[in-house]
């Protein structure tokens, strides 16, 4: 009997998406169910009992929780294909440091710029163009983060760099001429179908957003 791969997620998040991409970069076979956020399944409520929160992947009936801990899962237990990250322990070291980066400073960057207007606003999309350019460095002349493929740090950063570049939602963010290369990089990320089949359509996530500014502005 081969694995079950259940992936507990929510359509519009990039933590989940995280998890897609690697599941597809491996090519494993999995069921995803949507969760209602706001009426969550007690199957999540038992599987994630400390956070409550998307994404869970349930192997075999046990759960593993957020997401970059679910991707190193992946990358350790299908570890025959397409690795995540390198086998030396200090380049492994590395991509950790950088994908952890993402995950407490861009992330919280990116929400301030969500959250604010005005002068707050300008200074997170200073401070984020600040970070893209240190990607910018560690990118360098290589095609992915991880080399000649997809590895942890594509995977952890691309559905960030989605929201704000692929769907253009908040008009440009990014300054194409301090990060030509991450813009390179993002287009290559977006060819690839591991990729481009996790993104949600974009005209469901504009609807969405707008929907949700309405919702705020008529609080
Ligand atoms: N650090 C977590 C963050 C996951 C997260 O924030 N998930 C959100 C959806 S994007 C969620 O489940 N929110 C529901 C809640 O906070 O109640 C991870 O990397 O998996």
């Amino acid at each position: 009997m081969g694995d079950e791969v259940i992936l507990l997620n929510f359509w519009l998040s990039p933590y989940g998406m995280r998890v897609r991409i690697a599941l597809e970069e491996k090519g494993i076979k999995y069921e995803s169910r949507e969760e209602d956020l706001s009426n969550k399944s007690s199957l999540l409520l038992q599987m994630n009992a400390v956070h409550k929160k998307i994404p869970v992947l349930i192997h075999n009936g046990k759960p593993v929780c957020e997401s970059l801990i679910i991707v190193e899962y992946i990358d350790e237990v299908w570890n025959d294909q397409s690795p995540l990250l390198p086998s030396d322990p200090y380049q492994r070291n590395q991509a950790r440091f950088w994908a952890n980066y993402v995950d407490t400073k861009m992330y919280e960057i990116a929400l301030k710029f969500w959250r604010t207007e005005g002068e707050e606003k300008e200074a997170a999309k200073e401070e984020f163009s600040e970070c893209l350019e240190l990607f910018e460095e560690q990118l360098g002349d290589k095609p992915y983060f991880g080399g000649d493929n997809l590895g942890l740090v594509d995977v952890v950063l691309v559905p960030l760099i989605c929201y704000f570049y692929v769907y253009n939602l908040y008009g440009n963010f990014i300054n194409e001429n301090k990060c030509p290369k991450i813009i390179a990089w993002a287009k290559r990320c977006t060819q690839k179908e591991s990729v481009s089949k996790c993104f949600p359509e974009v005209q469901r996530v504009k609807e969405f957003i707008s929907q949700k500014k309405k919702n705020l502005n008529s609080e």
